[in-house]
């Protein structure tokens, strides 16, 4: 590297005083540079302008790049200027010690914690997810569209959703684009949409936020098969992306076993019940999987696995019964595998006879009034159809390792987490 005028911005790490040497660690944007200052070299006010530095100052450098032998990057910033842009009150949080804050203060100082690298670097890693998902339906040949987030009824089960008042009258934050996507399927038949989800669940676990964001996918004249091989095979482009573009922040997240899956499994939703009992949990065929059960399951595999049937008796409405054995519904989880692992995704067929999907809802006490423009539209030709709707938090909190899905998430909202 030849010497090189650079101007760079960043906030201060530490500055380090070595005698007549300075060390300023400073976090750009983009990495930690070292400014190195000399005092023999700098002028007198520069020299004093470094004592005055304090954490998170954010300052402007002028000087040389130049190759270091010890600096981090290999490189060193010699200064000609520095200039304080905005001085900082000492932070509340540490930033940098090897010990992080509890987790509610980092809450409470979520505004900083967010420039800590380990942070920044998992919200690199999103947004690399965001855009291979994009990028993947597009190649597949999905259109990518967005529904909307005020609605009428609940997609999901009536009890978790967000009032709010609509002129007046009672609407709600939607729990997923399901009915939306499954009528933009019957005149574009590939769609998607990545959206906000909101469900009002005081879940306190390591899985839940009440927002959260949803890849919600919907085909026509699918199979069950075709979904779970576009799921598994979505799930590997996103890894193969983040491989490629977010080597540096898988490092500083301590990932450095990452590749994508060869194979997946397929275990059927009897089979689990059977190795749940046999694990000691007191579980019954139409029981649906609580958090502990999920997480005794999800740590006997090491690939993504999917159930391909569950009872119909625990799959909402919009899911095909199967006719052969209507006790079963067509729906399909996928789950993440390990120690990290949770469900990531929920789809499968779907019911298209207004007739049939009428009568679902009265078995699950859902009044068919709600859903009226729904169930009218499958009057008109409708394609046979299917989707899933994964939960991008999830997929990245097995996929980083990490304990909380709330660390996914910019500002999560949990029960208790509303500000900031
Ligand atoms: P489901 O309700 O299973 O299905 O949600 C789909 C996926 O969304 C994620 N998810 C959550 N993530 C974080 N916090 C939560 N509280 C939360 N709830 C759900 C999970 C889950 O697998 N309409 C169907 C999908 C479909 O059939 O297309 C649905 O919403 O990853």
């Amino acid at each position: 590297m030849s010497q090189q005028e650079v101007k760079i911005y960043g906030h201060v790490v530490t500055v380090r005083r070595k005698g007549k040497i300075a060390f300023i660690a400073l976090r750009t944007f983009d990495n930690e540079e070292q400014v190195t200052v000399k005092k023999n070299e700098v002028s007198e006010e520069l020299w004093s302008l470094v004592k005055e530095l304090g954490r998170e100052y954010f300052i402007e450098v002028i000087g040389t790049l130049v190759k270091s032998k010890i600096a981090k990057l290999g490189r060193e910033i010699l200064p000609k200027s520095i200039r304080v842009i905005s001085k900082s009150e000492p932070p509340p949080i540490d930033l940098y010690g090897k010990i992080e804050a509890e987790w509610p203060t980092r809450i409470r100082f979520r505004y900083l914690d967010i420039r800590r690298p380990k942070v920044k670097a998992i919200f690199r890693v999103r947004s690399t997810a965001m855009n291979a998902v994009r990028e993947f339906l597009k190649k597949k040949g999905f259109i990518e569209l967005t529904f909307p987030i005020i609605i009428a009824t609940a997609t999901e089960g009536g009890a978790e959703l967000f009032p709010i008042i609509y002129f007046g009258k009672e609407a709600f934050l939607a729990q997923s684009s399901q009915l939306y996507k499954q009528s933009a399927v019957a005149a574009f038949g590939k769609v998607f949409s990545i959206a906000p989800s909101f469900r009002a669940e005081k879940s306190r676990t390591r899985k839940h936020l009440t927002e959260f964001w949803q890849i919600d996918v919907e085909a026509a004249l699918t199979s069950k098969k075709d979904l779970m091989d576009l799921q598994f095979r979505l799930v590997n482009y996103i890894i193969e992306k983040i491989l490629e573009e977010n080597e540096k922040d898988l490092k500083i997240l301590g990932i450095d076993k990452l590749e994508p899956w060869d194979y997946y499994e397929v275990i059927n939703y009897d089979e689990v019940i059977d190795l749940l009992r046999r694990k000691g949990f007191d579980i019954k065929w139409g029981d649906d999987f609580g958090a502990d059960e999920e997480r005794a399951l999800v740590k006997e595999f090491e690939v993504p696995f999917f159930i391909p049937q569950f009872p119909s008796s625990i799959t909402a409405f919009y899911y095909m019964v199967d006719e052969k054995d209507p006790r079963k519904a067509h729906r399909i989880d996928m789950m993440g595998p390990g120690e990290y692992g949770v469900e990531w995704s929920s789809g499968g067929l779907r019911e298209h006879n207004p007739k049939r999907l009428k009568k679902r809802m009265l078995e699950l006490g859902l009044k068919p009034e709600s859903f009226e423009w729904y169930l009218d539209m499958f009057n008109y030709g409708f394609p046979p159809h299917g989707g899933f709707g994964m939960g991008i938090e999830r997929l990245l909190q097995t996929i980083l390792r990490l304990e909380r899905i709330h660390e996914v998430s910019l500002y999560p909202r949990t029960p208790d987490i509303l500000k900031p």
